[in-house]
Formats: C-alpha cells, sequence, structure tokens
C-alpha cells in the first residue's frame, strides 16, 4: 500500500495525501522516500503547475515516527540522510500549499511549513513537542517558526512544547487561511487550481524571489526581485496576457 497517494483533482494540479493513519500519518522513514520520490518526479513535470498536501481528518501529520527513532543514535540519523528528503520538498519548484486538518505536529508541522501556502481546518493544531522527547526540531522547526511567527511566540512553543490553534497560527501569520474542517481541501484545491492557471514562468519567479529574498539583506532581495521581474519582460506568456487585457479577452498562457 502506498503510503503517499497521489490524485489529479484538476487540471495540472497533483494533491498528495499522506496515508498512515493508523500511526496519525508519522513520517516513517519509508513515507519520507515516497514523499521525496514524488516532489523529485513533479519538479520535472511541467503538466504539474501546483501541489496540494494534506492528511486525513485527524492528522495532517503527528511528526516524525518516534517508532522509528527510540533505539537509534546519531550515526544513524546522519546516515539515513534526512536532509535529501526535506531538500526535495525545500527546493521544489511548484507551489505547494498545505491543507491541514487535525494535528501537523513536530515534523508534521515542518512539513507544513515546506508549503508556500498554508490552509488550516478550524479544528487544526500545530506544535513542535520535540522538547517532550528530550530532543528538537530538525527540519528547520526552529528557523522558519521563528520566522514566521517571529522569535518570542515560537521560543515559547518550542520550550514548551504548547501548541496551537488553527485560528492562533492564523492570528500569528503561520497560517494562510482558515477554513471549517470539512472545506480545508477544497479551498486548498481551488487555490492550487488559481496558482496553476497563472503563467508559470511568473509564478515559478514569484515563488523563489520570497523565499530567497526573505533570508537576504534587503537590498539585495530588492534587486532579487527587480532582475526577476525584468527577465518576466521577455516572457511570451508577459506579452499574451498583456495584449488580452488590452483587447479585453480571457489570455491564453503556453508556459514560455
Ligand atoms: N510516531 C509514531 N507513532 C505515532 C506518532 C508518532 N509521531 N504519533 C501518533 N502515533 C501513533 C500512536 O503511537 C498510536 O499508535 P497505536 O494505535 O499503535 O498505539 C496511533 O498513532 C494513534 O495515536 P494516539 O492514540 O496517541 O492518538 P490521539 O488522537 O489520542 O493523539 C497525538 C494524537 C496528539 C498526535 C498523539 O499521538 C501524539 O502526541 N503523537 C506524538 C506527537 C509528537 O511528539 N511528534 C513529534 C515527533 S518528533 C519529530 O517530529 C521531529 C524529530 C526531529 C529529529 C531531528 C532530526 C535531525
Amino acid at each position: 500500500m502506498s503510503l503517499v497517494l497521489e490524485e489529479h483533482p484538476e487540471p495540472n494540479v497533483v494533491l498528495l495525501r499522506l496515508n498512515r493513519p493508523e500511526a496519525r500519518n508519522a513520517l516513517s522513514p519509508e513515507l519520507r522516500l515516497e514523499l521525496r520520490d514524488k516532489f523529485l518526479g513533479m519538479a520535472e513535470n511541467p503538466d504539474v503547475r501546483a501541489v496540494v498536501i494534506t492528511g486525513d481528518a485527524k492528522a495532517f501529520a503527528a511528526g516524525a515516527d518516534i517508532r522509528s527513532m527510540v533505539a537509534i543514535g546519531p550515526g544513524e540519523m546522519m546516515r539515513r540522510h534526512d536532509d535529501l528528503n526535506w531538500s526535495a520538498i525545500r527546493h521544489s519548484p511548484k507551489p505547494i500549499i498545505a491543507a491541514v486538518n487535525g494535528y501537523a505536529l513536530g515534523g508534521g508541522c515542518e512539513l507544513a511549513m515546506h508549503a508556500d501556502i498554508i490552509v488550516a481546518g478550524e479544528g487544526a493544531i500545530f506544535g513542535q513537542p520535540e522538547v517532550k522527547l528530550g530532543i528538537m526540531p530538525g527540519a528547520g522547526g526552529t528557523q522558519r517558526l521563528a520566522r514566521a511567527i517571529g522569535r518570542y511566540r515560537a521560543m515559547l512553543m518550542l520550550l514548551t512544547g504548547g501548541t496551537m490553534t488553527a485560528r492562533e497560527a492564523h492570528e500569528a501569520g503561520l497560517v494562510s487561511v482558515v477554513t471549517p474542517d470539512e472545506d480545508t481541501i477544497a479551498r486548498a484545491i481551488a487555490i492550487a487550481a488559481t496558482v496553476a492557471a497563472m503563467p508559470p514562468l511568473a509564478v515559478a519567479e514569484i515563488k523563489q524571489v520570497l523565499h530567497a529574498g526573505l533570508d537576504a539583506p534587503l537590498d539585495t532581495a530588492l534587486m532579487l526581485e527587480r532582475r526577476a521581474a525584468y527577465m518576466l519582460f521577455d516572457s511570451d506568456d508577459k506579452r499574451e496576457a498583456m495584449t488580452a487585457f488590452l483587447e479585453k479577452r480571457n489570455p491564453v498562457f503556453t508556459g514560455r
């Protein structure tokens, strides 16, 4: 049985469902490999223009699989090269939308934070409880959380292992949209479909510049933005979009 199910709910949109409901979608080494392969495959596929990742009603993902970690030491952790699995998601050129219902804890919260947009059902719970296990986040939980919600709120969560509701996470800046639980996936797919219908070169540049620029000095980031914006003036889709606007018709994008 596949640990990551793939669906195609809309043109150019892939929906990935984590499929370990019996373990609250805990990210076992096998599941991570499947997830990595999916993202590497999608990166090369021009037909994929947006990705939605979700779990089930009870859990987006309850973190790394504790059973697979209880007996191992740092050498085995290093040999697993989990960083390569995360890197396939982190470097995905495709826009990623996380549709979060239920628990997004530890590695599950980190997985959500690998997305570009986070849609959360109102019952979703976010947290980095690693401290309670005598460890700490290792896939961006300290860094991405602090960047998303600020160091003081992040530190409170990280040091106490406390959680945030979807509404608190939204208020803090971790969640893009809060929906009724039953609408989470549909809303995420609708957003993905909207993004997938945009000119792909512009989408790719916006994603890359926003991420790269956030960690660069402002002048450098603004230069990155300017250069990418100038580059897009050479695309067929820019010519088509502006011409279509002036001709009062819908544009037809080719991705060139
Ligand atoms: N790993 C393995 N199994 C899990 C996990 C998990 N993270 N979470 C839940 N399960 C399993 C349970 O063991 C249980 O299995 P069984 O039925 O065989 O007993 C089943 O899922 C259902 O769980 P519960 O009965 O506990 O379900 P509840 O709905 O009552 O509670 C919770 C759900 C709140 C999600 C609860 O299961 C829980 O607290 N899970 C653990 C959450 C956690 O601590 N996550 C952090 C893990 S560590 C991590 O993610 C980062 C590691 C970074 C390492 C450093 C890298 C360099």
